[in-house]
């Protein structure tokens, strides 16, 4: 019996891979260069209100966070950029009602001894003054239309959704950063507010919030040193 011709599933299409051989020695050249680049990034929770950066930075970015592999090429993920100061006051207000919570009673010590060498409070100042939030969300199944609005609809299950999406956000602060600009990731649980202020449909969960723009003049950040590559990495 023909097996391809009695799977009860589509069949899959390739197409030719688009690569270029480089050499090693430009291999080595530009991995290095982007090591050095990415060892510059900090977390910035100071930003300047002005200049605001053009929309393309943030376009671009996001563009590349969606080259991001994804279980069964799903594409879980929704990004939504928020320039408009009204609404960004809004999520600030929103979330220091639930950070506010967070460090005076909900957080045990253990957690505020963790943070204790960041130097954060409840107070999120950055929500208001940088000139771009980036909500990213996750989009935990799929709603595909029935034939009338409401239950008739479709649930279209996704998979491996914080992974792809936390590999999407890893892609999306590299490229902000390579841009020249600054984030911090942000995440005022619980985040259902953010879903609410922005009227995001039900299949959509914030995953985290990310503020964009220049750092602060003479903005401080905590010092903190990394890992060295021997500590984290082991050569079987
Ligand atoms: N979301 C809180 C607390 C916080 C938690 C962790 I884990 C951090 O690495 C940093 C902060 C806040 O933003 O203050």
């Amino acid at each position: 019996m023909d097996t391809q011709q009695s799977s009860p599933y589509p069949q899959p299409v390739f197409v030719r891979l688009d690569y270029e051989r480089l050499t090693q020695d430009e291999q080595v050249a530009r991995s290095r260069a982007f090591l050095k680049v990415m060892q510059r990034r900090r977390t910035v929770r100071h930003f300047a209100s002005q200049p605001v950066p053009p929309l393309e930075l943030i376009t671009n970015a996001i563009a590349t966070a969606n080259t991001a592999p994804s279980g069964a090429h799903q594409q879980p993920w929704r990004f939504v950029v928020v320039r408009d100061q009204a609404v960004k006051h809004q999520i600030r207000e929103a979330a220091e009602i639930e950070e506010r919570e967070n460090y005076d009673r909900r957080f045990p010590d253990e957690w505020k001894l963790a943070l204790a060498r960041l130097g954060t409070d409840w107070h999120k100042d950055f929500l208001d003054e940088a000139p771009y939030l980036i909500v990213v969300l996750q989009i935990d199944y799929g709603l595909e239309p029935g034939p009338e609005p409401g239950p008739t609809e479709r649930h279209i299950k996704h998979y491996y959704v914080k992974e792809s999406v936390g590999i999407a956000v890893g892609l999306l602060i590299a490229s902000l950063h390579q841009a020249g600009l600054a984030t911090v990731t942000h995440t005022p649980n619980p985040m259902g507010f953010l879903s609410r202020i922005l009227g995001r449909p039900r299949n959509e969960k914030p995953f985290l919030l990310l503020p964009v723009g220049y750092p602060a003049e003479n903005c401080l950040v905590p010092d903190l040193k990394r890992k060295t590559v021997e500590e984290i990495m082991e050569i079987v």
